[in-house]
């Protein structure tokens, strides 16, 4: 693991950070490792801008400190922020149909419990009516130029079928909210791709438990690689120990190459996204792609990749802090 004091003097540059899932102490110790200091009550640091890729909100209860900080920070010009799939389902568990009536996002159960830290956190819709304003308006992902950010997959074909639904901004328009939230539509299934991910289905009699317990036939693909021997590489498949039957299976099965050749990210520049829960050591997944995300909404740190410029990505690069 890196100690970010080595790394607290670099010059110019973007400290793109993970899901922070409402853990505000994880985000203060990132911060202060990443040689940010708190002035006029804004975190900020004379060189570096912040970028954070989403998913805020949801699993830890400091909600309130969390977006207080971030928001403090894009509103000042420290920090940039793209859309996670928590923000986009904050706003559609909170938002009724014109038509129907019903909420975009339904209230069962489920989805119930995967937002329950966000609403006893702000008890009441007036409390949160300022933070799902704000939602509205992040954009669904960030094209800087030199390197590019969204939170779970940089995907051509979804950002041309949702660009007629985006403001110059690349927020979603105010008239697009009950569209994206419409099952089986184009536009949905594109949401889906950019801030959940693409999936594929596995083959025949192959399934695995994801990280609440339940039994899935479909798997994330690890749309950032660009070569793969076996199905298990292509697969994203969590937790190895308990779903091993599972790797083993696709290991046994060729990688289709038709998959790669439609997912695989080709983009000249880096990519930085959230999103996967990875655990261990926080290290790139190819010279153009790094995940963000390890795991801080349960034991796992916070992680930043400190990045400058380069083109080509580096694992001495990332800073972790706060791991439980
Ligand atoms: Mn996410």
């Amino acid at each position: 693991m890196l100690n970010s004091a080595n790394h607290t003097t670099s010059g110019n540059g973007y400290d793109i950070i993970g899901d922070v899932h409402g853990k505000a102490d994880k985000l203060f110790a990132l911060l202060h490792a990443l040689g940010y200091q708190k002035f006029a009550g804004v975190y900020q640091h004379p060189q570096r801008k912040a970028v954070f890729v989403g998913d805020l909100i949801d699993n830890g209860n400091q909600t309130v400190a969390v977006l207080e900080t971030v928001k403090a920070m894009v509103d000042g010009g420290h920090a940039l922020i793209t859309m996670g799939n928590h923000e986009l389902n904050a706003v559609g568990w909170a938002t009724m149909h014109s038509v129907t009536g019903e909420y975009l996002r339904e209230h069962s159960p489920t989805n119930q419990a995967h937002h329950q830290a966000f609403l006893d956190d702000l008890p009441t819709i007036e409390a949160r009516r300022p933070w799902l304003e704000w939602f509205k308006t992040l954009p669904l992902f960030l094209d800087l130029g030199d390197f590019r950010v969204i939170h779970a997959c940089w995907h051509e074909p979804s950002f041309a079928i949702i660009k007629p639904y985006l403001n110059p901004d690349n927020s979603l328009r105010a008239d697009a909210w009950e569209t994206i939230f419409t099952e089986g539509s184009a536009p949905f299934q594109a949401v889906e791709n950019l801030l959940k991910g693409v999936e594929e289905a596995l083959p025949e009699g192959v399934s695995f438990l994801d990280h609440k317990g339940k039994e899935r036939w479909e798997v994330r693909i690890s749309w950032w690689l660009t070569e793969a021997e076996t199905l298990a590489d292509i697969a994203h498949i969590p937790m190895p120990q308990q779903n091993r039957p599972a790797i083993d299976a696709l290991g046994r099965v060729a990688a289709d190459n038709d998959v790669l050749q439609r997912l695989a990210y080709t983009g000249e520049c880096p990519v930085f996204f959230g999103h996967y829960w990875l655990a261990g050591t926080p290290q790139i997944l190819t010279e153009k792609s790094a995940c963000v995300d390890y795991s801080a909404a349960r034991k796992g740190p916070l992680v930043a990749y400190r990045w400058s410029g380069e083109q080509r990505l580096r694992n001495e690069n990332f800073v972790a802090a706060g791991a439980d």
